[in-house]
């Protein structure tokens, strides 16, 4: 008979596979949320989580998990996402070893993988911290600002503007709410699948500003179904960012490629990594 291994229980790559599995499944089986997916908030929860950073202070960042607690959670820009953090329960509950900061990135990096986008190397090593690590109220971005907020929000976070580019696609995914953030609709036409095709509509659709009571936002003149922040409209109109929008339009593989990067580098600010090599996990359609 085989002794028991002694010694707290180390977590290796097939685990955390399993965990990436797991939430791969719940993706695949509770598609009556918004437009099929959770996909969207969860990739939306982990660059909550994420884009705090400040790289002068080395606050902030995904080590933590502070948007368990208020004031966090209760921060504007944060409103709606407790849906993501709810729907990650009962995978914590069946992997407790696994902490909530690199479950919520984890889960970001399937989410993506999970909508057709690119691989996204992950490493563990966030610890979950108490409330004491919340971030002030005001360092993700706002949607009615400009260019130079946008430099300064993701540039704070050690950002340039070809990066500042491609994390934007990110909005090929998912939908704004009315009850959330105050604004309303998709980017694109298909709000569950990563593509590029948040550029391609930029640059080749005509957009003019939604007549309504709400925020200002625009809308594509031809079908009035897309919707485009005034941010994401910084992006064709600032010259710097629009050469990267067109060359990710052109290039699919280009944007995929960039945007990984970015995505990669997004998700581990400010955390504190004992190990150096990454691991890229295997999607449930490889
Ligand atoms: Fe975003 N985003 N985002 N975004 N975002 C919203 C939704 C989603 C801004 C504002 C909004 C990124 C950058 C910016 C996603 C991913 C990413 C909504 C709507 C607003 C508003 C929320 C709601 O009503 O539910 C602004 C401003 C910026 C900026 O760059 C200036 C980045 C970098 C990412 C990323 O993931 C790398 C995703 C996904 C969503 C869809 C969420 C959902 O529930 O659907």
């Amino acid at each position: 008979q085989q002794a028991k291994p002694k010694g707290p229980f180390v977590p290796k790559f097939e685990d955390y596979q399993k965990v990436y599995d797991a939430v791969a499944k719940r993706l695949a089986d509770e598609d009556d949320y918004d437009d099929g997916s959770y996909g969207p908030v969860l990739v939306r929860l982990a660059w909550h989580a994420s884009g705090t950073y400040d790289a002068l202070t080395g606050t902030g960042g995904s080590n933590g998990a502070t948007m368990r607690f208020a004031p966090e959670g209760d921060h504007g820009a944060n409103a709606g996402l407790k849906a993501a953090r709810d729907f990650l329960e009962p995978v914590k509950e069946q992997f407790p070893w696994i902490t909530y900061s690199d479950l919520w990135i984890l889960s970001g990096v399937c989410a993506i993988q999970e909508m057709q986008g690119p691989k996204i190397p992950y490493r563990p090593g966030r610890t979950d911290r108490d409330v004491s690590f919340c971030t002030p109220d005001g360092r993700l971005p706002d949607a009615s600002k400009d260019r130079s907020h946008i430099r300064a929000i993701f540039g704070r976070m050690g950002f340039d503007d070809r990066e500042m580019v491609a994390l934007s696609g990110a909005h090929a995914l998912g939908r704004c709410h009315t009850d959330r953030s105050g604004y309303d609709g998709p980017w694109t036409f298909s709000p569950t699948t990563l593509t590029n095709d948040y550029f391609k509509l930029l640059l080749e659709e005509k957009w003019q500003w939604k007549k309504w009571n709400g925020p200002k936002q625009y809308e594509d003149v031809k079908t009035k179904s897309l919707m485009m922040l005034p941010t994401d409209m910084e992006i064709i109109k600032d010259k710097t960012f629009r050469k990267h929008a067109e060359r990710y339009a052109k290039d699919n593989e280009v944007f995929f490629r960039e945007f990984s990067d970015a995505v990669a580098k997004l998700f581990e600010l400010g955390v504190p990594f004992q190990t150096e090599e990454k691991w890229t996990f295997k999607s449930s359609f490889d």
